[in-house]
């Protein structure tokens, strides 16, 4: 009797610990966490775990959120990020819906104040679940420390199977200090979650076969579901087998190598000409593990308006939300693409289609002005991935007209390997994004692309970079402005700027007056701050510069940063205008 009492008071963890345990458990290696007084305990069981589990500090909880999902997108296991309650758990949010919209296997924990004093406005207290009820998969409020193990299971489960996403798990601070055998083997309680359902039926396959095969005009449309699903393998054998030509989401990027002759790139609002053509006059669009964007379709009506529509996706909320399916298929995509590769059989005459595709390709690529004698920000983007196409290399971005230049000009192999806010176009996710993938893939080269606005909204992670001994490098593609709003401007507005410019108010260039080609001085000095954090850093304007500057920058041993000072006038191109028809494309 003693003995089992003794036995018992040896297995009573407390809930801190019973959660970091989990996490242990579930194979997370690393997380990052920021800390004050109502995630205390749950640190203090960290320290416990220490030689079991990295814990990195961001400098502001939305790095967090980002890093944590930096690890995700390119591993495709969790990512897991902690903050405390009340600014530390909202500074969570923006990341939190951004993994959403992105589909991105994420687990968020929060601290909480006592269960006692929730909903007394307690200090440092916000209803975090009610909060971030419509941007999560899933969330849990844990007010018994027994129910714990049960519910990180289903939090890992749930991130993890059917269409990725966000679980937040707020933890009260008492539950974190409360104690309890754990249940080693807890049973989930699921009901209505059957993701086991989600697989394309063999009648489902042996009709997109016969579509395959009758069709005239196919075109891939792949997205995110491709990469998330592991699909990349079985979408090349499909492309092998049918020789069907492939566009590209931004999510999808990487899912199909740029290089292959097949590869129609990017589809969509800045996507290619062939790309959006293909579309336009495709007789079978197979929407492979996409959500049908607006950024996508521009005008929905008229998108892919001659085609037969087969859609493969596995939320169901997401078949005929945007755009009717003649062929929705619920499943997941590498089932129904496995499957479909046992039988198809390429369309019976597609040489024709497949020259007209190479035509367009051959006549429209991306291009820019190779001429101009200081440094375009397609130019630089091209230099890097000449330097790095041989390395392991893992490309995060910013939002805005360089994360367009970096779909475009970077030519990338790997699913995994491009990193981008896409659903929700999130400025200051490259810096963040980029440390999680390097504390992810120690030995990648991990660069941000990134632009001026954007590497400001996060710019306190190179603190993070350079104390966690996190080697990230980035490219600031710096026109001084925020480049994409002043495109816009440009297009649309006639050019008048409404606080788009980033240096001072008594600036030339913050009415539209200035008279360069860059803005006429340089605001703020971004190789002072880098070199402030401890990283390496430099500045460069010359074409004769770049290379050098770059392999320089690839050398660094630690956190580097090559501000390089580009034109603001530059366009992204093409251009389908938000709600328009692929006729409206705009070429220069
Ligand atoms: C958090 C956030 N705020 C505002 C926007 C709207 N927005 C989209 S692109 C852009 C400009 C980005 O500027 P910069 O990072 O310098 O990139 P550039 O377009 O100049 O390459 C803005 C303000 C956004 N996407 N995200
Ligand atoms: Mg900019």
């Amino acid at each position: 009797m003693a003995k089992t009492k003794a036995a018992t008071e040896t297995q009573l963890m407390n809930g801190a610990d019973i959660l970091v345990k989990s996490l242990v458990d579930h194979g997370v290696e690393v997380l990052f966490a920021y800390p004050g007084g109502a995630s205390m305990p749950l640190h203090q069981a960290l320290t416990r775990f220490a030689g079991k589990i990295r814990t990195i500090l961001p400098r502001h909880e939305q790095g967090g959120a980002f890093a944590a999902q930096g690890y995700a997108r390119s591993t495709g296991k969790p990512g897991v990020c902690m903050a405390t309650s009340g600014p530390g758990a909202t500074n969570l949010v923006t990341g939190i819906a951004d993994a959403k919209l992105d589909s991105v296997p994420l687990v968020a924990i929060t601290g909480q104040v006592a269960t006692a004093v929730i909903g007394s406005d307690a200090f440092q207290e916000t209803p975090i679940v009610e909060v971030c009820r419509g941007i999560t998969k899933h969330h849990y409020l844990v007010t018994d420390v027994n129910d714990l193990p049960r519910v990180m299971r289903e939090a890992f489960y749930i991130a993890t199977t059917g269409r990725p996403g966000p679980v937040l798990v707020d933890m009260p601070k008492d539950i974190q200090n409360a104690q309890c055998v754990p249940d080693p083997n807890p049973k989930m309680r699921l009901p209505g979650y059957d993701i086991k359902l989600r697989q394309a039926q063999p009648e489902q396959i042996r009709q997109l076969a016969a579509a395959v095969k009758r069709s005239k005009r196919p075109v891939i449309y792949a997205g995110g579901g491709i990469v998330s699903s592991g699909a990349s393998g079985e979408l090349r054998e499909f492309v092998r087998k049918t020789g069907i030509p492939v566009a590209m989401t931004v999510m999808g990027l990487g899912a199909f190598p740029n290089s292959e002759p097949l590869s129609l790139d990017m589809l969509g609002m800045h996507g290619s000409v062939y790309a959006n053509w293909a579309v336009r006059d495709c007789d079978l669009l197979l929407a492979l593990g996409v959500r049908f964007d607006d950024r996508v379709t521009g005008k929905v009506a008229a998108f892919a308006k001659h085609a037969k529509i087969v859609h493969v996706d596995i939320d169901a909320s997401e078949i005929n939300k945007n755009k009717e399916a003649h062929i929705p298929v619920v499943s997941d995509v590498r089932f129904a693409l496995a499957e479909l590769n046992q039988i198809v059989e390429p369309p019976d005459d597609i040489e024709e289609w497949a020259e007209q595709c190479r035509t367009w390709k051959k006549a429209y690529p991306f291009h820019y002005d190779t001429t101009f004698d200081g440094i375009l920000p397609q130019h630089a983007i091209s230099e890097l991935w000449r330097l790095t196409r041989n390395r392991k290399t893992i490309i995060t971005v910013g939002v805005g007209q360089h994360q367009m230049w970096t779909a475009q000009f970077y030519r990338f192999k790997e699913p995994r390997t491009f990193l981008s806010s896409s659903g929700l176009g999130t400025m200051g996710f490259g810096l963040p994004a980029a440390m999680g993938a390097q504390a992810a893939h120690p030995d990648a080269l991990v660069v941000d692309i990134d632009g001026d606005g954007s590497f400001m909204m996060n710019i306190q992670e190179l603190a993070t970079c350079y104390c966690e001994n996190l080697p990230v490098k980035v490219l600031l593609l710096n026109n001084q402005h925020l480049g994409m709003v002043v495109q816009w401007e440009d297009r649309f507005m006639k050019g008048n700027r409404a606080h788009t410019y980033l240096g001072p108010i008594g600036h030339a260039e913050a009415t539209g007056k200035g008279e360069s080609m860059y803005a006429s001085e340089r605001y703020p000095d971004f190789v002072g701050i880098a070199r402030g954090f401890g990283c390496g850093a430099a500045t460069i304007r010359g074409k004769d510069e770049l290379v050098p500057a770059l392999e320089e920058m690839l050398g660094y041993d630690g956190p580097y940063v090559l501000d390089v000072q580009v034109p603001y006038q530059e366009h992204v191109l093409p251009m389908i205008p938000s709600g328009h028809t692929v006729d409206d494309i705009i070429l220069e």
